[in-house]
């Protein structure tokens, strides 16, 4: 970690934290809340590697207040919670769950009475079981059910949210829910799960209208980004990048933004429909961004190689618990490359989830340092400010997370706090990173 001092950013800048429904909520019954994809997939065996689930994780539901109470402390001008689905419609349709709205409206009202903005994401995963019963993002229905989920959301809280992002990294949950099985709902289509990609693409451009309707407030959406980064140069792997960066890179943003599907993934476009690109690619006010890492991709090694690529480890790298290299300048090139890709179509950016998972465990003294998730932010932040530099409009900074949580496949095992959370007494001790990052929204 350089000891240059940090480089100031703009007034105004958005310092905020970040967090998800069924990650921390808890309280998986309260309320009349309906089981969600999620409540499934972690009560199968040998899903969950320490085979734990939701059903309390930080038991954020009962302990809102004290929760609302470490982020005023840490004076955050922003906290990024979702809602969760299955709370405000128990079986993913009709009217609206009053007790489920109820507690969200709580939420952020606290929130504001401290002086944080409440950016709310309506789709973090966890969707209801009764839709995946019906067929999930498969069924193109599930855009409908989506949008009108958003208008009740909008309709009770649509004064109040400063932020609206309508799906969270919707690659991720085609790609690991839909294309490997390794979270929820567990399908394993591999490319024949592009369906879900436009289904919820188009559930995103029907919501954003839906907000609109409802709510003054900016909409976004936050997008989970790797730059490639080739362990070759042959023109095979070349055509491998390019494949991985139209998947991972393109594939979410490239629709969005007007310039229709990219060809390279090959999908078979059937399910897209005359119109469905002109909803998609309706107006948004920010671009979420979510970066962990750049990805290593090389050529296929086999012929009957099922995907046109293959990930290697990028190796020279610190690494975290997670085992992912710790790469700030990715995030550089990463906002420098979104900024050239798209140019005037690029709507400001903000970083909706930066972050890191370390073994965190409070010292003899009750303390929890983590120097490593220091030094990280340190060189991430650096990362974003020098591709603000570079002209890159960039608005916003979100860290992943607030609290050590309950990490989807991972259960309990990785913690990616600002705050240590015991999870047998639910104690809560901010980490040396708390402190660390106080003092720098503080300056
Ligand atoms: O915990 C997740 C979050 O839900 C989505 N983005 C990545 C984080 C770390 O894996």
């Amino acid at each position: 970690m350089t000891s240059a001092p940090m480089p100031e950013f703009p007034a105004g800048f958005r310092w905020g934290v970040s967090t998800s429904a069924y990650q921390i909520e808890g309280a998986v019954t309260a309320g009349d809340r309906g089981p969600s994809i999620w409540d499934t997939f972690a009560h199968s065996p040998g899903r969950i590697v320490d085979g734990s689930t939701g059903d309390e994780a930080c038991d954020h539901y009962h302990r809102y207040a004290e929760d609302v109470g470490l982020l005023a402390g840490l004076g955050v001008s922003a906290y990024r919670l979702s809602i969760a689905w299955p709370r405000v419609q128990p079986t993913g349709t009709g009217p609206a769950n009053a007790a489920g709205l109820d507690f969200y409206d709580r939420l952020v009202d606290a929130l504001l009475a401290a002086g944080v903005d409440p950016v709310a994401t309506l789709f973090h995963w966890d969707l209801p079981q009764a839709l995946e019963d019906a067929g999930g993002w498969l069924n193109r229905d599930t855009a409908h059910r989506f949008a009108e989920y958003a208008d009740l959301v909008a309709a009770r809280l649509g004064d109040r949210v400063k932020l609206w992002i309508t799906l969270n990294e919707p690659f991720v949950h085609m790609s690991l829910g839909h294309g490997t099985g390794a979270h929820a709902p567990g399908r394993v289509l591999l490319f024949d799960a592009f369906p879900v990609a436009h289904h919820q693409l188009l559930g995103h451009g029907l919501a954003v209208s839906a907000l609109r309707a409802r709510s003054t407030s900016p909409v976004a959406i936050a997008n989970n980004y790797s730059p490639v980064r080739l362990a070759g140069d042959s023109d095979a792997d070349r055509a491998a990048g390019a494949a991985y960066d139209a998947l991972h890179n393109r594939l979410f943003t490239d629709p969005l933004l007007g310039l229709g599907y990219p060809e390279e993934p090959g999908f078979d476009p059937a399910v897209v429909r005359a119109g469905d690109l002109d909803v998609i690619a309706a107006p948004i006010d920010v671009l979420g961004v979510n970066y962990y890492n750049p990805t290593g991709i090389r050529a296929p090694s086999g012929e009957d190689s099922p995907l046109p690529f293959e990930m290697v480890p990028l190796e020279g790298y610190p690494r975290t618990a997670f085992d992912w290299p710790v790469v700030p300048d990715g995030l550089r090139e990463l906002l420098v490359q979104l900024h050239r890709r798209y140019g005037d179509a690029l709507p400001p950016i903000q970083v909706t989830e930066s972050g890191c998972a370390y073994d965190d465990a409070p010292d003899a003294d009750g303390r929890v340092p983590d120097p490593d998730r220091i030094a990280y932010l340190d060189g991430h932040l650096r990362a974003v400010h020098e591709a603000m530099t570079a002209g890159v409009p960039v608005t916003g900074y979100f860290v992943w997370s607030l609290l050590d949580n309950w990490e989807w496949a991972e259960g309990f095992t990785k913690r990616f706090g600002l705050v240590h959370v015991d999870y047998a007494t639910q104690r809560r001790t901010p980490k040396s990173s708390y402190a660390w990052f106080r003092d720098l929204v503080r300056r």
